[in-house]
């Protein structure tokens, strides 16, 4: 059975997941673009720059060394002309009163801003309860990682199984899981996010690249015609993708040597 995301938004429980899907609808697009930059100002200017042809926008704020409060009004007001949504990839995995405090408090304030957030499941469902009451009466939601794309990771098929089922019994706060694979017996108002993902010249099929540090990216075609994604995530393979890095280098926003690196991978 196969339905449009626009029908799928009718089955999401969590208010942001029925946004995400409409806006998928809405725009045509099923692109999420990772941002790992270390400046606020890359990442506004990331924001600005790819916001017309994404539905949401991954960041992770604590590898930006001037992420303020002033930046996030900024996001804010760019996600907002540019129709997407944010989530931060913080993978809370501690406890239910640890996650609430990190959510909704510290240096980054992060339920302040972010509209979704990401979770592991290895400490259990209280991470979920503890992200929600830290979430008050916002609309907030997370995503559960199920699966990593990394070398070597620990996840096992029964972990995945079981944050499946996590994800089903709290639909009201899970918008969806992180994925690397089809998730056949997920419900249809849970979304597939799957990072990993990168554009190569070469094979469409199969995992063709690595960055040294144990990614492993494969195709769009194959996240989605294979494993089942419903949005995929792009970061290195459009912030350093080297045709944009030369413009950006041109421009003197990057330095040569930046280009350079690419031209490696
Ligand atoms: N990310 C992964 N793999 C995972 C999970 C998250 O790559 O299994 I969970 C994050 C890390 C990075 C982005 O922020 O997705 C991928 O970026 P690149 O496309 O540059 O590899």
């Amino acid at each position: 059975m196969k339905l449009t995301y626009g029908e799928r938004s009718a089955m999401a429980v969590n208010s942001v997941g029925k946004a995400l899907f409409q806006l998928m609808e809405e725009k045509k697009t099923n692109l999420c673009v990772a941002v790992d930059v270390t400046t606020a100002e890359e990442l506004l200017r990331i924001a600005a720059e790819t916001g017309p042809y994404i539905c949401l926008f991954k960041t992770h704020v604590d590898a930006v060394e001037n992420f303020t409060e002033s930046t996030a009004k900024s996001l804010l007001e760019i996600a907002q002309k540019e129709k997407f949504i944010i989530l931060e990839d913080r993978k809370f995995a501690d406890i239910g009163k640890t996650v609430s405090l990190q959510y909704g408090g510290g240096p980054m304030k992060i339920v302040t801003w972010a509209d979704l957030v990401t979770c592991h499941s290895i400490s259990g469902e209280n991470a979920i309860i503890g992200l929600k009451s830290a979430s008050k009466d916002l609309p907030r939601g997370c995503f559960l990682v199920a699966e990593m794309s990394s070398e070597g990771n620990l996840i096992t098929p029964s972990y995945t199984k079981a944050t499946l089922e996590m994800a089903e019994m709290h639909p009201e706060f899970v918008v969806g899981l992180v994925t690397q694979s089809i998730m056949k017996e997920t419900s249809c108002g849970l979304i597939q996010l799957t990072p990993g993902v990168r554009i190569s010249s070469g094979s469409v099929h199969s995992i063709f690249a690595t960055d040294g540090l144990g990614q492993r990216w494969s195709s769009p075609e194959d996240a989605v015609l294979t494993r089942g994604a419903d949005i995929v995530v792009v970061g290195r393979g459009i912030t350093e993708a080297r045709y944009i890095l030369h413009i950006l280098c041109e421009k003197g926003h990057v330095d040569e040597a930046m280009v350079k690196k690419t031209e490696d991978y």
